[in-house]
């Protein structure tokens, strides 16, 4: 009896000492994880602390900007390299945003389709060698109606039938990677068009010609082939070496009037490049990116600036991707 006894409290303490350990290797490795959860929770406040900083910092450089138009020369495009901060690095930059072809341009603020723009955007997808049809599910997309755009639309029950389904926005787009929503769009066409698109929370915006790349040139009119817009930038940039050795144009009517586009385009076209560019930056983009010893961070900012008021709107703040 008595050695069965002892092998059997012998077998209990052998298994309360596992169950023990067991436990304790299970609240040690939770508080590993809690520590390392809460460490990464504090990296990234701060991250996200730098990168408010950096917002201040960013509205008062575009601010000193004074000059009376917004090029590829300005002080306020020169990246901030990585400096360090108390535990890490942070650097930024600051990118114009009213270069690009905004999507929101493509219906007024009431909903109503602009024909302008969209003969605007579907020659930016030419020019990109996408199809041009594209624009009319981008335009349903937008508008508040379920009336069929002719002949490529999708309203709401295209979506619905998707699997899994989803709603139509019929409303501005947030984001312009929105557009792989959109019927017919995908990750390939997203990667040729994205660079040359953006979502800025106006549909009236004015494209600045000081910052619009080669595609977005030729969206202008018809007449603007690729050798055009070349030779506009050649103009406006007078690059040596690769590098932009003149401040942009001075106004769109230096423009038009210079020798790549003044025989070239009838008054009335000119008349409503006048409407829809400028040479005048509202929008930046400002990209922080903070490194902590765990945690890389980039946080993007939309900012709006209004040269009258002297104010910067801070639109939104987006992390991760933009
Ligand atoms: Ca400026
Ligand atoms: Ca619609």
């Amino acid at each position: 009896m008595f050695p069965r006894q002892t092998g059997v409290a012998l077998i209990t303490v052998i298994l309360i000492s596992a169950i023990i350990i067991l436990m304790v290797f299970a609240m040690t490795e939770q508080q590993v994880v809690d520590a390392r959860r809460s460490s990464n929770m504090t990296e990234r406040y701060q991250a996200y602390m730098f990168a408010e900083w950096a917002e201040g910092w960013a509205k008062r450089i575009l601010l000193e900007d004074t000059n009376t138009t917004d090029h590829k020369q300005e002080d306020w495009t020169t990246v901030i390299p990585p400096f360090e901060v108390d535990g890490g690095f942070i650097s930024g930059s600051i990118t114009d945003r009213s270069g690009c072809f905004n999507l929101n341009n493509l219906v007024d603020a009431a909903g109503n389709p602009q024909p302008v723009d969209i003969e605007r955007y579907k020659r930016l997808l030419a020019a990109l060698e996408l199809d041009s049809g594209l624009a009319d599910a981008t335009v349903d997309w937008l508008d508040k109606d379920s009336n069929l755009t002719f002949p490529h639309g999708a309203e709401s029950d295209h979506y619905a039938r998707l699997e899994p389904p989803y709603a139509i926005a019929n409303q501005p787009f947030v984001s312009s990677s929105e557009l792989l929503a959109v019927k017919g769009y995908d990750a390939e066409i997203f990667s040729k068009l994205g660079p040359y698109v953006c979502a800025l929370p106006v549909s009236n915006s004015k494209i600045n010609v000081n910052f619009a790349e080669i595609p977005v040139l030729m969206s202008m009119a018809p007449a603007i082939s690729q050798a055009v817009a070349e030779a506009i930038v050649q103009e406006r940039d007078k690059p040596q070496q690769g590098l932009v050795t003149k401040d942009g144009f001075a106004s769109v009517d230096d423009m038009l009037n210079g020798p790549s586009l003044n025989s070239l385009l009838p008054a009335t076209v000119k008349t409503d490049i006048k409407t829809r560019y400028g040479v005048v930056s509202s929008y930046f983009l400002l990209q922080t990116d903070t490194s902590f010893s765990r945690s890389d961070m980039v946080v993007y900012s939309l900012f709006e600036r209004n040269s009258g008021s002297k104010k910067i709107t801070t639109h939104f703040r987006a992390q991760g991707s933009y």
